[in-house]
This record gives C-alpha cells, sequence and structure tokens, in this order.
C-alpha cells in the first residue's frame, strides 16, 4: 500500500485529533464463533499496521479471564501523528442451545467503559484518562443468504444503542457474488423493519466529493470481508492476502471481490473522526444522561433492577409476554371459531340425518300399510 494509513492526510481530522493530543481509537468485533473476527482483525493488522512503513508500533496483548475478552493495542505514529489504537476481541456466542443472555458480557463491556470514563471525567486529576470507549463495533453475519436471525436481531438492537454498529458479512469468498447482493438487501430491509440503529457516514456536508463519498460507504453496507494473512499467488502472478481456491484466488483487497478495503478505509482513515466524536457525542452523552436521571454526582452504579438498562430490557421482556398472550389468545379464537363451525356442521348432518330417518319410516309405514290391504294399494 503506497498510502500507508492515511490519518495523516486527512487534514480535518489532523486537526481535531491532535488538539486533543493525540487519539484513543476502539474498534469491537462481535459475532457468532467461528465467522473470522480474530482473522479480520489480524488481517487488519497485518496489511495496514504492519506494513512496511516509517511509523512507530507496539503491540500488547491482554486477556480478560472472566469475559474472555480480548484486547490488542497498537501505538501508531505517522509524521509525528499519533494514534492509539485498540481491537477487543470477543468470544463467539451462539454454540449453545441456551445462549439468550450470551451477549450479556459483551453488553456489560461497553457500558462499563462508558462508565469508567465518566468515573475518570468526575475525578479532580483528569488528564490521563484511561479510555477504552468502543468507536465502532463490528457485527459478524453469518453468510447464509438467507436472513438474519432473532439472536442476530436481539444483539443489534442492544448494540445499535449503545455503539456505532457496523454490520459485515463474514466470509464473502463462500458465497456467489448474486447471492451476496440479494443478501445485503435483506439485512438493510432487516435492519430497516426492526429499528436497529447503525452507523451511516455522515452526508450533511458542503463538500460534494464527500458527500457522494459517504453516500458510496451508505451504499455499500453491510460490508462484505473476506479475511486472510496469507500471502497468495494469483493466476496473473500477482502476490496479494487471500484464500485460494480450486477456481483461482479470493483477494482480501479488491473490491471486486469485497467490501474489505472500504471497510478498512472507514475505520482509520475517513471516518475516524465522525466515529470518535459521534460515540462522545451521541453514545456517551445518552449513557451519561440516562446515569444522572437515576442517581447523584459522584455516587456509585446503581442496583441492577434500578438500571436503566434493566429496564429496557423489562420493558422488552414485558411487551414479549404481552405479544405472546395476544398470539395465544387470537390461536383460542381461531380454534373456537373451529370448533362452533364444526358444531355446526355436526347440527346440519344430524338434521339431515333426522329427516333421513323420517323420510324412511315414512316409507317404511307406507310400505307396512300395504301388507296390511294384503297388498292391493297403489295397484288400483
Ligand atoms: N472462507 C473463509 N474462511 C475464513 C475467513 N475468515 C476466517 N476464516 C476461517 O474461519 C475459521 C475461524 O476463524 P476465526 O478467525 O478463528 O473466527 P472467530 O471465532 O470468529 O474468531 C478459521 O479456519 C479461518 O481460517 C474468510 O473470510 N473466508
Ligand atoms: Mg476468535
Amino acid at each position: 500500500m503506497s498510502d500507508g494509513i492515511g490519518i495523516a492526510n486527512l487534514p480535518n481530522q489532523r486537526h481535531k485529533i491532535t488538539s486533543q493530543h493525540g487519539a484513543h481509537f476502539t474498534i469491537m468485533v462481535v459475532g457468532e464463533s467461528g465467522l473470522g473476527k480474530t482473522t479480520l482483525i489480524n488481517t487488519l493488522f497485518a496489511t495496514e499496521i504492519c506494513a512496511p512503513r516509517n511509523y512507530r508500533q507496539r503491540f500488547a496483548k491482554q486477556l480478560d479471564k472472566t469475559t474472555e475478552i480480548e484486547i490488542l493495542k497498537a501505538d501508531l505514529e505517522e509524521r509525528g501523528f499519533n494514534i492509539k489504537l485498540t481491537v477487543i476481541d470477543t468470544p463467539g456466542f451462539g454454540d449453545y442451545v441456551n445462549n439468550r443472555d450470551s451477549w450479556t458480557p459483551i453488553v456489560d463491556f461497553i457500558d462499563d467503559q462508558h462508565e469508567s470514563y465518566m468515573r475518570q471525567e468526575q475525578q479532580p486529576f483528569r488528564k490521563d484518562k484511561q479510555d477504552l470507549r468502543i468507536h465502532a463495533c463490528l457485527y459478524f453475519v453469518k453468510p447464509t443468504g438467507t436472513t438474519l436471525k432473532p439472536l442476530d436481531v436481539e444483539i443489534m438492537k442492544r448494540l445499535g444503542t449503545r455503539v456505532n454498529l457496523i454490520p459485515v458479512i463474514a466470509k464473502a469468498d463462500t458465497m456467489v457474488p448474486e447471492d451476496l447482493l440479494n443478501f445485503k438487501t435483506i439485512i438493510r430491509e432487516v435492519v430497516a423493519a426492526q429499528g436497529i440503529k447503525i452507523y451511516t457516514p455522515p452526508i450533511d456536508t458542503e463538500d460534494d466529493c464527500v458527500a457522494e463519498h459517504a453516500r458510496i460507504m451508505q451504499s455499500v453496507m453491510p460490508f462484505s470481508i473476506i479475511g486472510s494473512t496469507q500471502d497468495v499467488t494469483t493466476h496473473d502472478g500477482r502476490v496479494v492476502k487471500g484464500r485460494e481456491y480450486l477456481w483461482g484466488v479470493a483477494e482480501v483487497e479488491n473490491e471486486d471481490h469485497c467490501d474489505f478495503k472500504k471497510l478498512r478505509s472507514l475505520l482509520i482513515r475517513t471516518y475516524m473522526l465522525d466515529l470518535i466524536t459521534s460515540t462522545e457525542e451521541n453514545h456517551y452523552e445518552a449513557y451519561r444522561l440516562a446515569q444522572m436521571e437515576t442517581r447523584k454526582f459522584g455516587e456509585p452504579k446503581v442496583r441492577k433492577l434500578d438500571n436503566p438498562k434493566y429496564r429496557e430490557e423489562e420493558e422488552m421482556l414485558r411487551k414479549r409476554f404481552t405479544e405472546q398472550v395476544k398470539l395465544e389468545e387470537s390461536r383460542f379464537r381461531q380454534w373456537e371459531q373451529h370448533l362452533i363451525a364444526e358444531r355446526d356442521r355436526l347440527n346440519k348432518d344430524l338434521e339431515q340425518a333426522h329427516t333421513a330417518i323420517k323420510a324412511l319410516e315414512a316409507e317404511l309405514d307406507q310400505v307396512a300399510a300395504y301388507h296390511r290391504q294384503g297388498g292391493t294399494v297403489g295397484r288400483r
């Protein structure tokens, strides 16, 4: 890559970020296990951050034992411009039958970062704040080609109200392009129908070029991803990061194969600042306000039951319960209707049988009368 990390190329971003004494930028990956989350992180690091450039880099790995959330850090510097990049790798969920609450540690982790930052802001000495607030959360969708699973919808809803949520289609190389496009449309429709909040690059700008770029970024969402740190050789002799197949190579950085380059550009190039400011102004602010409503300045975090997050959850449960009851009621009513119809039908049958019996009895009477009269009736 000739343009390197590129963050220093954006004058506006640079000015704003440096005026905050360098920037923290934190990305989180979430999704079922085996979808390539860890591979994507490694691919990001391999294609961009480890590129032979003249900036300093330092890696650190840290594992939170209870949640198995892994934190990777890299200090980036390009022409005197600093970014503290943190990538948070979460364990997969969805492996178990009972996975209703499998996202709780992830959601808690996000809230905890807001909480921790808020508490630091309340301290008198707040120069070197620890800041692990998530600026971009990549949600990995399984490349099924059908639709989002109910579990996906539930988790995405919860994430979307807390962070800049960016859905990605994992392992794009396992789908043919046509199916991939259809799948994107389906996901967009489900996201809209379910009211899931996802990150959209802002279009309201005077600069036509920037607006056009934002429009392109919006139109490719959800980003399709191929992850690989392997160098492979294409048919025409290029060495690229990719995955080798009998039919050829699925290339990570080929825009005809997937949207990896666009995603990377969104994250660490064009929209890094917007992701940071929108986290600060929307998500963190929303958290802070919600907390202020339930507790006084400096007071510790409220008990779980009083917590707005749990209220939100309780409200959802109540809603779901009401829906379930309504559904059962309507099923019952249908069944009742069915029974009434069946009863009417049987009554009618019964009536017909009665009439038939009456007719037969009448006939029988006639025959009996005929015999009594010595067989002369009707033979006149
Ligand atoms: N076909 C394909 N396989 C992938 C891709 N990314 C990762 N994998 C493979 O999927 C498996 C699980 O990947 P991993 O990154 O550990 O998934 P995680 O559990 O989500 O972190 C590994 O065998 C990877 O080589 C991809 O883009 N396409
Ligand atoms: Mg992993």
